[in-house]
């Protein structure tokens, strides 16, 4: 059997085992908003957390990755990269929704373990932003870099320019242009921007987070997915936290830096990403942004610990580990359906 199709039999066996494994209920996913976060026995490493439904494939490309040997940040690049090179993804990479001018542009970073990191923003015509990071990362003294600086360093990194704009995301636009009413709508399609953290077998961290933002954006805005301390964040001595939903409200509270620190501070993943997520939503329940405000963190701890939680239902993320495979859980989340 190939690995892969191993790792798949492997995963489904995972989920089919997991109400009979009691004593190892370490996930996030039997936490409710009322519960605690108990500190557990450390998980197996590596352990792998990604963003959305998307994040299924993801993981299994970095885990894959990982036990052929490639170092964390080329599996976390091989690995978001699934769906950045999908169609499919309405929301990253290659067939991601284009700005109000029909223009898809990408948002890209990653951090490792030494706090070194590397990000792109309004990248136009490459389709592995993420990797394009990488090379910000190790080839620059710099921590990121910006629209057509972006793509010249992309084109003389060897990347290939290219239209991203598929005939489905274009029709999409030109739908759109029919009212042109700027409302980003919430869980699009649930798969929105990819965030993928790792704790690697030596018990390191490292993260990528990958994104063609807000649809029907102005042409220009750059989200919150490249920024460091806003889309990503980590501290290689307390754990990682990254976002996905408006990155205008996780920029204004340097979301994924706050959820590091409170960890810092003794806080589980789930009652650091709880905190921030309800400072966030008191710091928008008045504001304009509300009618159409979602913002979810993940986060991981280095004991292995991890959480998910969000302001309105419907956010989940992927784990993989060696002990359940790879299998989605639901993240906690503020509001309930039936709040407005
Ligand atoms: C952004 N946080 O550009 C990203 C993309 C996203 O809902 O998650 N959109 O704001």
């Amino acid at each position: 059997m190939s690995d892969r199709r191993k790792f798949i039999k492997k995963a489904a066996l995972g989920s089919v085992g997991l109400s009979a494994l009691f004593s190892c209920a370490s996930h996030a996913n039997v936490v409710t908003s009322t519960q605690k976060v108990v500190p557990k026995k450390p998980i197996k490493k590596p352990l792998i957390i990604s963003t959305w439904n998307h994040g299924l494939p993801a993981n299994e490309e970095a885990w894959n990755q990982l036990k052929n040997g490639a170092s964390t940040l080329d599996a976390i690049v091989a690995g978001v990269g699934i769906p950045e090179a999908d169609p499919e993804v309405r929301s990253v990479g290659y067939g991601g929704l284009p700005d109000r001018e029909g223009k898809v542009t990408l948002d890209a970073c990653v951090m490792d373990k030494n706090s070194d990191c590397g990000a792109v923003s309004f990248l136009q015509g490459i389709k592995h932003p993420i990797a394009v990071a990488q090379k910000v990362l190790e080839n620059t003294p710099h921590v990121m870099l910006t629209g057509e600086g972006a793509l010249q360093f992309a084109l003389s990194e060897g990347f290939k320019e290219e239209n991203l704009l598929t005939e489905k995301s274009k029709l999409a636009w030109e739908k759109w242009l029919e009212n042109s009413k700027y409302k980003p709508i919430i869980n699009i399609e649930n798969h929105d921007t990819i965030s993928m953290l790792v704790l690697d077998e030596e018990g390191n961290l490292s993260g990528g987070c990958t994104t063609s933002g807000a649809a029907w954006k102005m042409h220009g805005r750059v989200g919150d997915s490249p920024i460091i301390g806003a889309g990503l964040f980590l501290d290689n001595e307390v754990g990682a936290a990254a976002a996905t939903g408006l990155g205008e409200a996780v920029i204004r509270t340097a979301g994924s830096a706050m959820v590091v620190e409170l960890m810092r501070q003794g806080k589980s993943p789930h009652e650091a990403c709880k905190e921030i997520v309800e400072r966030i939503y008191n710091k928008h329940k008045n504001h304009k942004d509300m009618a159409y405000l979602q913002v979810g963190f993940i986060a991981v701890n280095k004991n292995g610990e991890h959480a998910g939680y969000s302001i309105r239902p419907g956010f989940n993320y992927a784990v993989c580990d060696d002990e359940k495979g790879n299998r989605m859980e639901s993240a906690s989340s503020k509001m309930s359906k039936e709040d407005k």
